[in-house]
C-alpha cells in the first residue's frame, strides 16, 4: 500500500466518523424522541433538603402526562411535606404560597383557588404519589411545593412545546 492509499483512507475514515456522529447527535434530540408519543412517564424526587429533582421538565402539548413524586427523605409529612402544584400561567408563586398557608386542613391546596392545573398529594419521606393528566397548552408553567415556606426554594418549571 502506497503512503498516498494510506491517506486517502485515513481521510475517508475520518469521514465517515464526522458523518456518524452528526448523524447521531442530529437524531439524539427530544423532538425526535417524544414526537407521537402520546404519554410520557416523569418521575419527580423531592428529599429532606427540600429539593425537586429534576425542576425542569420538557413535554409536548397534547400529551398525557404521567408525574409521579418520589420523597426520598427519612422526614414525616407534617414537618418535610412534599407535593408538586402545577399553577396557571400568570399565577403569582408568592400569593399563592401565601394563600396556601391557611389550608393546612387540606395538606395546602387552596379549595378557592382556579390557578391549579394538578396537583399531588402531600407525602413525606418513603412515601411517594401519582398523578395524571392532560399538558397544557405550549408554554412555560411553574410547580411548586405548597408546604409552608417551602415554595420559595422547592420549585419548577414544566415546559410545554
Ligand atoms: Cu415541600
Amino acid at each position: 500500500m502506497t503512503i498516498f492509499n494510506i491517506i486517502t483512507i485515513n481521510s475517508f475514515l475520518s469521514g465517515l466518523i464526522i458523518s456518524l456522529n452528526s448523524l447521531i447527535f442530529s437524531d439524539f434530540n427530544f423532538d425526535s424522541f417524544s414526537k407521537n408519543v402520546d404519554e410520557i412517564k416523569i418521575e419527580v424526587i423531592s428529599n429532606d433538603q427540600m429539593e425537586f429533582i429534576p425542576n425542569m421538565l420538557l413535554v409536548n402539548a397534547g400529551q398525557k402526562i404521567v408525574l409521579t413524586l418520589k420523597h426520598t427523605g427519612k422526614l414525616d409529612k407534617s414537618i418535610m411535606g412534599h407535593n408538586l402544584v402545577l399553577l396557571k400561567k400568570g399565577t403569582s408563586i408568592e400569593k399563592f404560597g401565601q394563600a396556601a398557608l391557611t389550608f393546612s386542613q387540606n395538606d395546602y391546596i387552596p379549595t378557592n383557588s382556579n390557578a391549579i392545573i394538578a396537583y399531588t398529594d402531600l407525602i413525606g419521606g418513603g412515601e411517594s404519589s401519582t398523578i395524571t393528566f392532560d399538558a397544557p397548552e405550549k408554554g412555560i408553567y411553574d410547580f411548586i411545593c405548597s408546604f409552608p415556606g417551602h415554595w420559595s426554594i422547592m420549585k419548577g418549571k414544566l415546559i410545554v412545546k
